[in-house]
């Protein structure tokens, strides 16, 4: 990003003679973002993400910022991708995969069977030919794929709510029977036998009689041998439907079945401090459950919420950090909560648990004239590999960045301090490596040096 910033927030720093090389250093201090709190602590941490808001700057820069982690709100949907048989449509799903593989981010695919969003020719189709539609469905979309999702939605929400344990009504269980999630796993490992296959569902967060039945068909393809990797709880919360409170319980009895565990669609309405320990309860319950991966909330900002009323997410309407998104930061062992340890998980595979990953950065200018400066930060991994990087720069107002290289900028709504990530192809480095990004700074007045502050990596 290069557009112009003008620093407007109090701010000390040194004045330093125009000529003078400084070099600072700063060693890895807390993480500081949920993406990289949670990498801590071997987990990631993921929002939905709408294609249709990627091009807002407040929009991306917080995606950017803060999670590692992306699924497609709707844009995966059988609806989104395959509207007419067999003619699919895949622009919109692309843009969101694009823009997390360009930062790094793990991709959950969403949801490859589902009785929602399906357009009425599925509906419509008799058994024989639904079973087609539906294995070519599940064959086109992960092939389209294959390589960059770390897990997929194969089935979604397919039992009823309350307590019969049935299946829910669908043109799928209706005409195919109970055998077609079966079927559709099997078509799912066949495709892409890299990506993790997941059973997704609500209502199961705690021990009921609908999560007892997903565990009992969890349970059995795991004894039949049928591939199925790991099981959402999407964890929609409000007060008519609160956090259980044998959540992590329930986490646990399916983690000891044999498959991963992942929060998938989390929000929970409320507001302050209420809202604020529930978010920090089911962070924490994550983190207790060895094989519970990542989470991932329902959305980036309460704006633009399925439940926007509620106010489920961690951002408010202008991007501002809730109580809620500190109390999960605190949880995720984050910078100014003391940073407690929840224990470590495996990373479900993926690219951005490295709890090792540590960088240190150094700052020069490079040169100075009566209006501006330029200068370069050097980032150096420490003694792991790292797979990204990210530093803040604070500046002086009135300062402005007209630019900014080798690296992707976003900026806090202050409008003082930049956030630079790396640009992706600089963003691997063995360990002991380093590379460097740049900017100019415009003074407008003001001398002052910019704050470097610590590297954090991934
Ligand atoms: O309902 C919350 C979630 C429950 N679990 C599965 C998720 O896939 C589901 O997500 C929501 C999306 O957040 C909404 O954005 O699924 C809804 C549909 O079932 C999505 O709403 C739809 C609207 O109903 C459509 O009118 C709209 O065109 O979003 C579409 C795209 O904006």
């Amino acid at each position: 990003m290069s557009m112009p910033r003008r620093a407007a927030q109090a701010f000390t720093a040194v004045l330093l003679a125009a000529s003078t090389v400084t070099a600072l250093s700063h060693t890895a201090a807390a993480a500081d973002t949920l993406g990289s709190a949670a990498a801590g602590k071997g987990r990631y941490f993921g929002t939905a993400v709408a294609a249709n808001h990627l091009g807002e700057s407040a929009y991306a820069g917080t995606l950017d910022r803060e999670f590692n982690q992306v699924t497609p709100e709707n844009e995966m949907k059988w609806d989104a991708t395959e509207g007419s048989r067999n003619t699919f449509t895949f622009g919109n799903a692309d843009q969101i995969v694009n823009h997390a593989q360009s930062l790094n981010m793990k991709v959950r695919g969403h949801t490859l069977v589902w009785h929602s969003q399906l357009p009425s020719w599925v509906s419509g189709l008799a058994a024989t030919d639904l079973r087609s539609a539906m294995n070519n469905h599940i064959t086109q979309v992960m092939q389209h794929y294959k390589g960059k999702i770390y897990a997929w939605d194969v089935v979604n929400e397919a039992y009823q709510d309350g307590s019969s344990g049935a299946l829910r009504s669908s043109p799928f269980a209706d005409k195919l029977g109970s055998g077609f999630i079966e079927e559709a796993f099997r078509t799912a490992r066949s495709v892409d036998p890299n990506a993790k296959l997941c059973y997704n569902d609500y209502n199961t967060d705690g021990v009921n009689a609908k999560s007892n039945a997903v565990y009992a068909m969890v349970k059995d393809f795991k004894a039949r041998g049928v591939p199925i990797d790991c099981v959402g709880f999407q964890s929609h919360f409000n007060p008519a439907s609160p956090v259980p409170s044998d959540y992590q319980a329930n986490l646990q009895r399916f983690a000891d079945l044999g498959v991963d565990v992942q929060i998938t669609e989390l929000d929970i309405e409320g507001s302050g401090s209420a809202q604020a320990t529930n978010y920090s309860n089911v962070v924490k319950a994550c983190l207790a459950v060895t094989r519970c991966t990542g989470l991932t909330v329902w959305g980036v900002t309460d704006m633009y919420s399925w439940r926007s009323s509620g106010t489920p997410l961690l951002f408010d309407s202008s991007y501002a950090k809730k109580p809620a998104y500190d109390a999960v930061l605190a949880a995720l062992g984050g910078s100014g909560s003391g940073g407690g340890d929840g224990g470590g998980g495996d990373n479900g595979g993926g690219n951005n648990g490295g709890g090792n990953a540590t960088c240190t950065v150094s700052f020069a200018k490079t040169s100075d004239w009566n209006d501006g400066y330029n200068a370069e930060v050097t980032v150096k991994a420490g003694s792991a590999p790292i797979k990204g990087w990210s530093v803040k720069v604070t500046f002086a107002p009135p300062q402005t960045v007209p630019s900014v290289w080798n690296g992707t900028a976003s900026w806090d709504s202050s409008g003082t301090v930049m956030t630079v990530r790396d640009a992706s192809y600089n963003g691997s480095l063995a360990a002991g490596a380093s590379t460097s990004f740049g900017f100019t700074a415009m003074k407008n007045g003001n001398n002052a040096t910019p704050t470097v502050g610590a590297c954090t990596a991934s």
